[in-house]
């Protein structure tokens, strides 16, 4: 019987313990940050996990890019000197592109990189 009991408070503790961690991890979303420039963006690739709130946080280094994924459906205007968020809970998982949709001169058009969502 104290065998029993032993087991039953050791699995409670467990169980709640998990619980708990779960639920404080689904709390914090993930921060991601991007700093654009011309013309690229850095990282280029980027990892986020399904069902996790995530932040981006896009900065520029010189003047006005946009950042634009229409499949993940996030668009904003990057002004330098001034961090943008942009909050997002991915759905699914796979790669997504995203670009500058903001015309920043010759090479504007090699201005993207990929958004990997992860189960
Ligand atoms: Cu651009």
């Amino acid at each position: 019987m104290k065998k029993f009991f032993e087991t039953f408070v050791v699995l409670t503790l467990c169980f709640g313990y998990s619980i708990w961690s779960t639920a404080i991890g689904s709390n914090e979303p993930s921060l991601v940050k991007i700093s654009a420039k011309k013309f690229e963006f850095t990282p280029k690739q980027v990892t986020v996990k399904k069902g996790i709130p995530c932040i981006i946080q896009l900065t520029s280094e010189d003047r006005t890019h946009g950042f634009s994924s229409p499949a993940l459906n996030l668009r904003a205007d990057i002004a330098p000197g001034k961090p943008t968020e942009i909050k997002f809970t991915p759905q699914k998982a796979g790669d997504y592109n995203f670009f500058c949709d903001v015309f920043c001169g010759s090479g504007h058009e090699d201005m993207e990189g990929k958004i990997t969502v992860i189960e």
